[in-house]
């Protein structure tokens, strides 16, 4: 397998809104991470995901984008990313850039000039049809709203938008748009960044004729992925922009790709070498049911079989647990009933998942444990999504069960305040934050953590270390032990040298592990319990190191 970099780093996912305010106005911003450099360098991780920090009306909090080559004046300035980026760099930190270019915000200067006539040279840069007898061209829903079109009474046309209003759809079938977003991104790898995640890549091709949804058809909108999401022409686009911008680079690009499936994902990924890795949705669908809304229970045999669907499938995976979408990780899959589970299962969680092969992303948060928010009322509502949700909600007459869904797997779960200490507002700030601090900081905190070496934050910094400190972990073959138990997840890694065997007790409740392979004779290098016996403790991981002779 080709070495490179990205496969042997562990990347830290920074939301610049909540991670670290520097100037008193209860923002996060870039000076802000720049304070916290000697963390993340503490902590071991060699590369930065940056959620979008350009310049933005945040209507979906900078991913309707303004300017592409401004930055969100709340952050700071293009002189504050240079250092940043110098800092980072200086300290052999990699940075990652969000990448938006499905849509743009409605307050691009593409935009605003592409409303202005039919025949404006920016016309064609957004996706405008004639309405189909006085109303929306077809029935497509789109991700924030009931239809997937706003209708502009200038022109009398509509405008394709797959999120909200302020996020019209670009129009990738125009070259020189196309162009445009190539030299741009050029740009960008100009000034030094290492590459970037590709927000909803897979979505830039439409079908062309744009043609009805048939899914429940009987629906006044229907949500029509099968339209809109790995079209045939996306590889075109993307052999296109790989020739034009990452080629001959010595970067990274991960593409956000819902809707991709163990069997298509090889025609973005892999041996056409489109993309370096994908975000699937698999694991994030998984406790829905038609839809995130619909909670339904975690099945840990259903999630082994997914995880394992897809280290087979393809050579190279990303690894995440959570992100900015998402709610926490250790109160959705994990327990935060309790200090003691909370702990416990974020430890057991961390192994489960990162020792898989593949790049490990960590969402800001998850090294310490942080969990959901039990907001208590819709003006505590930040995100459009949820927003938008309830909306629909009061309008339907269901807003008990949106606000259950809300609490559950709303984004602004991962949103609030990174925890860093417990003085006010969890050291983010010093004054009132654009949402409010998680309740429990002063509980669940960086600051604490430091001083407890049985912390979740040293455990991570342990798995950090050996994750990328050893070539079995990361480039060594994957092979599943005992597939069909319902409780461990049982996993190996090795390369020629070395074998790690990882055992995860994945439920709450002790648990005897009998299986026909000795591995528990071995060396334990990670692990959550001081115990070596066959009776596993609540959310017990072990990792085991044999060397072959
Ligand atoms: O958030 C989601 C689930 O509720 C997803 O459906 C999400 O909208 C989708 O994965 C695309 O996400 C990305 O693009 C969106 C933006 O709102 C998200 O924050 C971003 O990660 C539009 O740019
Ligand atoms: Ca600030």
């Amino acid at each position: 397998m080709e070495k490179k970099w990205w496969k042997e780093c562990v990347v830290y996912q920074i939301y610049p809104r909540s991670f670290k305010d520097s100037n008193h106005d209860g923002i996060g911003d870039i000076l802000g991470i720049i304070e916290k450099i000697d963390y993340l360098v503490w902590l071991g991780v060699k590369a930065v995901w940056l959620n979008p920090v350009y310049d933005s009306p945040n209507d979906d909090m900078g991913y309707d984008i303004r300017n592409y080559e401004k930055i969100m004046a709340e952050f700071g300035s293009m002189a504050d990313f240079d250092k940043l980026q110098c800092e980072l760099h200086k300290n052999g930190i990699k940075l990652i850039m969000d990448l938006v270019v499905n849509h743009s915000s409605d307050e691009h200067h593409w935009f605003v000039e592409s409303k202005k006539s039919l025949d404006n040279p920016y016309r064609d840069y957004y996706i405008w049809r004639k309405g189909f007898k006085n109303k929306e061209p077809n029935n497509w829903s789109s991700f924030f709203t009931p239809s997937a079109w706003k209708y502009d009474e200038l022109t009398d046309e509509w405008f394709l938008h797959l999120f909200s209003e302020k996020q019209p759809d670009l129009n990738w079938e125009n070259p020189t748009l196309r162009n445009e977003i190539y030299q741009m991104i050029n740009r960008w790898f100009d000034k030094g960044v290492d590459g970037f995640r590709m927000d909803v890549i897979n979505l830039i091709a439409k079908k062309p004729g744009l043609p009805n949804g048939t899914k429940n058809s009987s629906d006044k909108y229907v949500f029509s992925d099968e339209h809109f999401a790995m079209q045939p022409k996306l590889t075109d686009y993307l052999t296109e922009m790989r020739k034009n911008c990452f080629e001959n680079r010595d970067c990274m690009c991960v593409g956000e790709t819902p809707f991709v499936t163990t069997q298509n994902a090889n025609s973005i990924v892999d041996s056409n070498s489109l993309l370096d890795m994908i975000f699937h949705f698999e694991l994030m669908d998984i406790d829905g049911l038609n839809g995130k809304w619909n909670v339904i229970p975690f099945d840990i045999l259903k999630f082994k079989k997914m995880m394992i669907s897809w280290q087979k499938a393809l050579p190279w995976n990303s690894l995440f647990w959570s992100n900015h979408d998402q709610p926490r990780t250790v109160s959705r899959f994990g327990d935060d009933s309790s200090e003691f589970n909370r702990t416990q299962s974020a430890k057991m969680l961390g192994v489960c998942l990162h020792l898989l092969k593949g790049t490990s992303f960590i969402y800001q948060g998850e090294e310490i444990g942080m969990t959901n928010v039990a907001f208590s009322s819709k003006s505590e509502i930040r995100d459009i999504e949820s927003i938008q949700f309830l909306k629909n909600a009061e309008n339907g007459n269901f807003v008990d069960y949106a606000w259950n869904g809300i609490l559950k797997k709303g984004r602004d779960n991962a949103r609030t305040p990174m925890q860093w200490d417990d003085s006010n507002q969890a050291g983010f700030s010093d004054v009132t934050p654009w949402i409010i601090v998680n309740p429990n900081y002063k509980m669940i905190n960086v600051a604490s953590q430091m001083k407890d070496e049985f912390s979740v934050l040293h455990f991570y910094k342990k798995l950090i270390t050996l994750k990328t400190s050893s070539n079995a972990l990361v480039y060594g073959d994957f092979e599943t032990i005992d597939i069909d138990n319902p409780d461990f997840f049982i996993y190996s890694r090795q390369d020629e040298f070395e074998v790690y065997y990882v055992i995860c007790n994945m439920t709450k409740i002790e648990r005897v592990l009998l299986i026909k392979e000795d591995i528990l004779s071995n060396e334990i290098v990670l692990a959550n319990y001081d115990n070596k016996s066959k009776t596993f403790l609540p959310f017990e991981t072990r990792v085991y190191k044999m060397i072959k002779r």
